[in-house]
């Protein structure tokens, strides 16, 4: 079964409880298991109007679920937290995101994987270099090292 590997992240509400929560739900999405979950992280808001910290974290798993269905299930996780699609870049009680799904890209209006934003992102790449030691990137080279392009965002382990 292909890996995937999910970033999740809350900034509403009950941000660490939620992350839990959800990692639980995906556990039991059909055909689906958790093999690791990353450390949580206390995280500044990236490329969004000033709102509250973040925690982030990541975790990787297998799927029978194809891209399109695992992107459906997960969204049914974010509205079952109570997320609502107000404004882009809104706080969120719940965000689930497809980070990479094998070595698997797909570029659709509604579905890009690798996630666009990852290679730049010290608060997606930190929890997933933990759950996949080693992960490349498509397109992007080893996430490493793309980590070590993100000096300057302020992330810190709970
Ligand atoms: N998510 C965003 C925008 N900015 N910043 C942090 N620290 N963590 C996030 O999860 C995050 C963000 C859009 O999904
Ligand atoms: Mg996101
Ligand atoms: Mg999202």
């Amino acid at each position: 079964m292909p890996h995937a590997v999910i970033g999740l992240g809350a900034n509403l509400g009950d941000p660490a409880a939620q992350l839990r929560a959800a990692i639980a739900a995906i556990g039991t999405l059909p055909g689906t298991r958790v093999l690791a979950v990353s450390s949580f992280y206390r995280t500044a808001p990236v490329g969004v109007a000033a709102q509250p910290d973040f925690v982030n974290a990541a975790v990787a798993i297998d799927t029978a679920l194809a891209p399109r269905a695992l992107l459906a299930a997960l969204a049914g996780l974010e509205r079952a937290a109570g997320r609502e699609r107000t404004r882009a870049g809104a706080p969120r009680p719940l965000d689930l995101d497809i980070l990479l799904y094998g070595e698997r890209v797909v570029d659709e209006p509604d579905l890009r994987i690798p996630h666009p934003r990852l290679h730049e992102r010290a608060f997606a790449l930190a929890p997933l270099i933990e759950v996949a030691p080693g992960a490349v990137v498509p397109g992007r080279g080893p996430a490493a090292d793309l980590l070590a392009r993100c000096a300057g965002q302020r992330i810190e382990r709970v």
